[in-house]
């Protein structure tokens, strides 16, 4: 019997394609043999060079890329900030984009550590989706929403078939149009009130926030290492900002040298040292 292939989507434009390189590696490197994946990428902008360099991306396990086009003029009234782009909001049309019934949506501020085969065989039942928890709501009340469990929209199991059926893509937009008042962190609002707690809630190793929020001495977080399927670097602590103090970088790397775009890894590297360096002899000269 064929196996089931694994649906997962991205959302991504041409200045993040080295770090969607990244995630497809990582996912491709704990993958089984005997899958099959289909990657589905919302397109903001990624040159032709660029998806040729996605495409010579090596695996032994099957895969195939297809490039999705989103009219960026419908998004041209959404709530932003300085943090965010608007190719965040094109998950939101992923229920009339692609013609699945179960869609795994992953950010690409993401690395994968283990085979995701079991995150995308989870049952849904009637949910509309399986997420888990905004690690940073725990903290704060940080939206505006009357409801009560928050979840981090970076890894979304999407229940596409109900999603449809229930007809909630209208229902986002219809939210960002009446709502935008209570929108404080771009789609993940409209997605958590639209989905209005409808969540399953999974396990926090599906989507591990590497915020400020955990810091790398607690001791709940020791304990969940080695389990850990999703790291997701939350928040402007990227591995790509060469942040000291942040876990899994030398594993991100690891993966981002496997990756078509591994000498952008040195130019990037070599720029940031500079500025470095100019900062220093700023300073020497001021002392
Ligand atoms: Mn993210």
């Amino acid at each position: 019997m064929a196996r089931e292939c694994i649906n997962i989507a991205f959302s991504c434009n041409n200045n993040w394609v080295d770090k969607l390189a990244v995630t497809l590696v990582s996912i491709l490197k704990h993958s089984n043999v005997l899958d099959n994946y289909k990657f589905f990428v919302l397109d903001g902008g990624i040159t032709q060079e660029n998806k040729q360099k996605l495409a010579k991306i090596k695996s032994k396990t099957k895969f195939e890329i297809e490039y999705l086009k989103v009219n960026r003029e419908i998004f041209s009234n959404v709530p932003l900030n300085n943090f965010f782009t608007i190719e965040t909001y094109f998950r939101l049309k992923l229920p009339s984009l692609v013609n699945v019934d179960k869609l795994l949506y992953l950010d690409v501020d993401i690395a994968v550590k283990k085979n995701i085969a079991k995150l995308f065989s989870i049952d849904l039942k009637e949910h509309y989706a399986g997420a888990v928890i905004d690690e940073s709501s725990y903290y704060k009340k940080f939206h505006k929403l009357p409801i009560k469990n928050y979840f981090n929209a970076g890894v979304l199991l999407l229940n596409l078939k109900k999603i449809r059926k229930d007809n909630l893509e209208e229902k986002f937009f219809d939210f960002i149009k009446y709502n935008s008042d209570k929108i404080c962190w771009v789609d993940q609002c409209v997605l958590n009130a639209v989905f209005n707690e409808n969540v399953m809630f999974l396990d926090k190793i599906y989507n591990f926030q590497h915020s400020d929020f955990l810091p790398d001495t607690d001791k709940k977080y020791k304990k969940l290492k080695n389990n850990i399927v999703i790291v997701h670097f939350v928040t402007s602590r990227k591995p790509w900002n060469f942040e000291k103090s942040l876990n899994f970088v030398l594993e991100y790397y690891y993966y981002y040298l496997q990756t078509p775009f591994r000498w952008k890894f040195f130019t990037h590297f070599i720029n940031k040292m500079k500025r470095k360096i100019r900062l220093s002899i700023i300073l020497l000269d001021i002392n």
